[in-house]
């Protein structure tokens, strides 16, 4: 599958991790950050990952992740809903804090976004009383631990203003639960 993306990006990780899970191989063009013109060209739009699926080309990274591993939503109704409606939850809400502590220069208010995205990790804390966030391996884990790893990842070169933020902001402090999860989804392919 070729697919376009850029370095250390948190949705084309989804993407690979997914892509892994799944057997399918991935022939990654990467662009940098600031320059989207190939992405453009290609997509019409900014955003990455892009993937190129039967001869069409294909944007966002869970819409790429449910044709590529399907497998990876739960058979079970009751939790596959779920797991949807967490997966709203993260990209819609969860990820808002994220652009006030990166664009808004009010302090007051990034203040309350740093709390709200610290006390979110809670929510995972309790979500995990097994080894996955909804039970067995879903795409719940694929969607949400290319963001949560910033908590403990410290890789050198990745140096964006968005995941320094990341890092300043989620802690595994007194969540072990996480912390394990992490290293847990850190060990499989494509992660
Ligand atoms: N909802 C899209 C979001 C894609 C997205 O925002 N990707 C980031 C990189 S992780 C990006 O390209 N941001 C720059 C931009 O959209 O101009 C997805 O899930 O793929």
């Amino acid at each position: 599958m070729r697919a376009w993306g850029i370095p250390w990006s948190t949705n084309c990780e989804r993407m690979s991790i997914a892509a892994a899970l799944a057997g399918v191989d991935v022939d990654w063009t990467l662009v940098t950050f600031d320059d989207r013109t190939l992405i453009e060209e290609v997509s019409g739009q900014r955003g990455v990952p892009v993937a190129e699926l039967d001869g069409k080309i294909v944007v966002g990274s869970l819409q790429i992740v449910r044709r590529i591993a399907p497998q990876l939503w739960p058979d079970d109704p009751r939790t596959c809903a779920l797991v949807d409606t967490f997966l709203e939850w993260f990209d819609r809400v969860w990820q808002q804090p994220l652009g006030i502590l990166w664009r808004d220069s009010d302090d007051a208010r990034k203040a309350r976004a740093a709390t709200r995205l610290d006390r979110s990790i809670d929510r995972f804390e309790a979500l995990l009383e097994g080894n996955y966030l909804f039970g067995e391996l879903s795409v719940a884990d694929v969607a949400t631990y290319p963001f949560l790893k910033y908590a403990t990842d410290a890789t050198p070169d990745d140096d964006y203003d968005i995941h320094e933020i990341m890092r300043r902001s989620l802690s595994v402090e007194g969540r072990p639960r996480v912390a394990a999860w992490l290293d847990r989804v850190a060990a499989l392919p494509g992660a």
